[in-house]
């Protein structure tokens, strides 16, 4: 993650594969799925362990919690294939969306 976005924005992998995201800039960054948009069966994935995506909002917007600070990790693991598109809860409208592309 930079400033304002995940670099880079598409990623492709193959089933199984662990992604690792680091945030590189000094402003907090969330990576929360796009629950709706998840392919069908995949578990949903945020920082902060958050179970759903509107629980990832509310806690951004009640206490800032949930985001990844300046070196900081998450990881996911990606079992089944599709698009899975993700944001950073805080920048959103500034168009800090990425998406992972997980293939057979
Ligand atoms: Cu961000």
């Amino acid at each position: 993650m930079t400033a304002a976005a995940f670099n880079p924005t598409t990623y492709s992998v193959s089933v199984g594969t662990t992604v690792v995201w680091r945030n590189t800039s000094t402003r907090s960054h969330t990576v929360t799925a796009y629950e709706a948009t998840l392919p069908d069966g995949a578990a949903f994935f945020a920082t902060g362990g958050y179970e759903t995506e509107a629980a990832a909002r509310e806690a951004w917007e009640s206490e800032n919690a949930g985001g990844l600070i300046n070196g900081e990790t998450c990881e996911h693991t990606f079992e089944i294939p599709g698009e899975y598109p993700y944001v950073c809860i805080p920048h959103e409208t500034g168009g800090m969306v990425g998406t992972i592309e997980v293939t057979e």
